[in-house]
């Protein structure tokens, strides 16, 4: 998957849908999947703060036997794991302030990946203000808006420790996407690193400047939930998308 995802970037910038388990059924799932991936996204994430594995599982096993693009867990905790999936953002929460989420649920949650026979896509992720329930569950040390250096100074040390993707998250549902100025600081200050952005992003104005200030996959997930036309809203997205990578 990490190569497949290095390949399209080659060329042009990525786009994620993030569906929620929890939102919905395995059914209504493998819909909004099939609708996306009409829209042009690059690939299925499937997480939330409040899931459980069942759900994961279950979803998961419906997109296997539906659809062909890769289907990536953005985990919320270690039971967040299915044999189902192609790959998993192999996550630590950088700015936790309990070990728990930094490398706890990791050691946890390692050896079922590997039983599972996932792709572990090792990932620093950081969540920034307003941060919203991943925040408060992660209890994070909040990157406040207006200070760039401090995301872009983890993502550098995240690159030394051998990390190869770095998420920046306002949020699922943030009422604020990340800072362009934010995005840019922490790309510049990385060599390889594959930048991901994520939270709040609803529009294709906003999906163009994240990607424009440096993003390499530009995730969105709430505004599926709250669209009734999911294939236009990502191929609009996906558009400003593809627009900024030009
Ligand atoms: C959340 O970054 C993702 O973890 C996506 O956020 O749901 O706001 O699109 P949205």
């Amino acid at each position: 998957v990490e190569n497949q995802i290095k390949d399209i970037l080659k060329t042009r910038k990525v786009h994620l849908t993030l569906i929620d388990p929890d939102e919905q059924s395995s059914e209504a799932a493998v819909q909004i999947a099939k609708a996306a991936i009409s829209g042009g996204t690059d690939g299925i994430m499937l997480g939330g703060s409040t899931v459980d594995g069942d759900q994961i599982d279950a979803t998961a096993k419906a997109l296997s036997e539906n659809i062909d693009l890769p289907i990536i867990i953005f985990p919320g905790n270690t039971s967040n794991i299915s044999k189902y999936a192609d790959a998993i953002f192999f996550m630590s929460f950088l700015n936790s302030n309990n070990p728990y989420w930094i490398m706890g649920a990791q050691a946890l949650g390692a050896p079922a990946v590997k039983k599972a026979g996932i792709e572990a896509i090792p990932m620093g992720y950081m969540v920034v203000q307003p941060g919203g329930t991943v925040g408060w569950i992660g209890e994070a040390k909040l990157v406040p808006r207006n200070k760039p250096k401090i995301p872009a100074a983890y993502a550098i040390a995240s690159e030394m420790l051998g990390m190869r993707f770095f998420y920046l998250e306002a949020g699922s549902g943030a009422e604020q996407h990340i800072p362009p100025e934010m995005v840019t600081y922490s790309k510049k200050a990385t060599d390889n690193m594959v930048l991901v952005v994520g939270g709040g992003i609803r529009t294709k104005e906003a999906a163009y400047e994240i990607a424009k200030a440096g993003a390499d996959i530009i995730v969105t997930g709430t505004i599926v939930e709250e669209t009734i036309d999911v294939e236009s809203k990502i191929a609009e997205l996906v558009g400003a998308i593809r627009k900024a990578s030009e």
